[in-house]
């Protein structure tokens, strides 16, 4: 039988319109930022998959929530209601809201970690590394091989080897380990899930050494929606029940809302371990602002409250999935490289194979991710080596095996047909590659340095 259609499982209440643009008009703006695409204007961008984060269309549920926000100091029903949320869907008894994911990130670090210990991650996130380097840890690649080849199509390449964890604790001991931090659906990696399998053999291990899991979980839900997908014996369970039981393996989480929670702004941390709760609610108050509302208004709190019950409705989460494999699939049909197989959030072009004539040190992500703006106003990411930094101890560039560009689709904002645009200006740059040229580095910041690097054209 021919497959079906199956269309969103919404339909759209308000419009914002965008701005066209002609090339003229980006050549000069790129130029202006520097050829970095964060420090271009919104309002110049066409299509912007700059990220997902914070950029989702949030319910008419969740907007009318906002009415009922609750601006107490103290105590916000809403916060009760974020809680009893965090609590049924992932299944964690305390919850420290924060007014994003790296907010949660600085106070698990700065609490759970002794200055030189260790934190083994499945591949590295930017703010999570930075807030685990400030702590005084030392962070430590755990991932699969296989999750630093662009091309290889493992189907869970967030997986952990475990092997690699044992050798660390052979060599150091496992007091020398603060604690596991995994992420699902491993954003550098290019959006790639975690097996079931592969978290219940962490977590038998993680057992062993009395070492907790910390979730990343900020993209837990499409990872969940991959081992519906791909692994057997879980075709028949919802993603719902799939994320609740990836979950149990762990001590506790942070989050950045603004992803799987289909929120503009916020995130929190949660867990079953009592002491931590009570230093971090201690902690949360010196940065952030009341344990109950953490940098949050109650409004906000009660967006991500009902986000986190839409997020796991098996047909959306399917629909925006699916919306990422269709513009992967458009763009490997017309040969061009990206990682695969395709991710969940976004769709990463592989610049090493796209440019193969400009070498790393100038910079090929980044003037792949400047030239797609000046041929069509898409607005994408680098993910390579300005986005790895430099190694705290030598000071010399990191170079990562993936040099990526990400096209990050925000969840329910665009239809496919934008797809098809961005699809059409990668084609029509990939024709023209040869034309491309690399970058200069002539201003870099200390930490986090592709928020705000800029570059010149070679
Ligand atoms: O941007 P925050 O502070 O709410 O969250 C930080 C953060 C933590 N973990 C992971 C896996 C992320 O992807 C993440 C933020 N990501 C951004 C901003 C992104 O564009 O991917």
């Amino acid at each position: 039988m021919k497959t079906r259609t199956i269309a969103e499982p919404y339909k759209i209440k308000m419009v914002e319109p965008i701005k066209m643009t002609t090339r003229e008009y980006r050549v000069e703006k790129i130029r202006e930022a520097g050829y970095n695409t964060f420090l271009l204007k919104s309002e110049d961008v066409y299509i912007d998959l700059l990220t997902d984060s914070g950029t989702s269309a949030m319910s008419d549920w969740q907007w009318s929530g906002m009415m009922l926000g609750d601006e107490a100091y103290a105590g916000s029903r809403n916060f009760y209601n974020l809680e009893k949320a965090v609590q049924e869907i992932y299944g964690f008894q305390y919850v420290v809201p924060t007014h994003q994911g790296r907010a949660a990130e600085h106070i698990t670090s700065q609490l759970r970690i002794k200055r030189g210990q260790y934190v083994p991650m499945n591949m590295y996130f930017t703010t999570t590394r930075e807030h685990v380097e400030r702590a005084g840890g030392i962070f430590y690649d755990c991932i699969i091989d296989e999750a630093h080849d662009a091309q290889n199509p493992h189907p869970f390449k967030g997986n952990v080897d475990v092997r690699k964890l044992q050798k660390l604790v052979d060599e150091k001991g496992a007091d020398a380990i603060a604690y596991l931090s995994i992420a699902p659906c491993v954003n550098m990696a290019g959006g790639q899930p975690f097996s079931m399998a592969n978290l219940r053999e962490v977590a038998e291990w993680a057992k062993r050494y009395d070492l907790p899991i910390i979730f990343d979980a900020t993209r837990a839900v499409e990872n969940a929606y991959f081992i519906q997908q791909r692994e057997p014996g879980y075709a028949n369970k919802s993603v719902r029940e799939i994320l609740r039981e990836m979950m149990s393996y762990g001590e506790g989480m942070t989050i950045s809302s603004k992803k799987d929670n289909l929120v503009n702004i916020g995130g929190f941390l949660a867990t079953n371990n009592e002491h931590f709760f009570a230093k971090a609610k201690e902690m949360v108050v010196v940065f952030e602002g009341l344990h109950t509302y953490g940098g949050l208004a109650g409004r906000d709190m009660e967006a991500i409250a009902r986000g986190i019950y839409e997020m796991v409705d098996d047909a959306y989460i399917a629909s925006r999935v699916r919306q990422v494999h269709y513009l992967g699939n458009r763009l490997l049909n017309a040969g061009i490289p990206i990682v695969v197989p395709i991710g969940g959030h976004a769709v990463f072009l592989d610049a090493k194979r796209f440019l193969p004539h400009i070498p790393q040190e100038q910079f090929p992500a980044q003037a792949l991710a400047a030239a797609l703006y000046v041929d069509s106003g898409v607005r994408a990411m680098e993910r390579g080596i300005v986005s790895a930094g430099r190694d705290p101890k030598t000071g010399e560039n990191r170079k990562p095996k993936l040099e990526l560009v990400r096209l990050t689709i925000p969840r329910r904002v665009y239809t496919n047909l934008h797809m098809d645009v961005v699809a059409e200006s990668c084609m029509a740059l990939y024709e023209e590659r040869d034309k491309i040229r690399g970058l200069r580095m002539v201003y870099e910041p200390e930490s986090l340095r592709f928020f705000q690097a800029r570059f010149e054209e070679l």
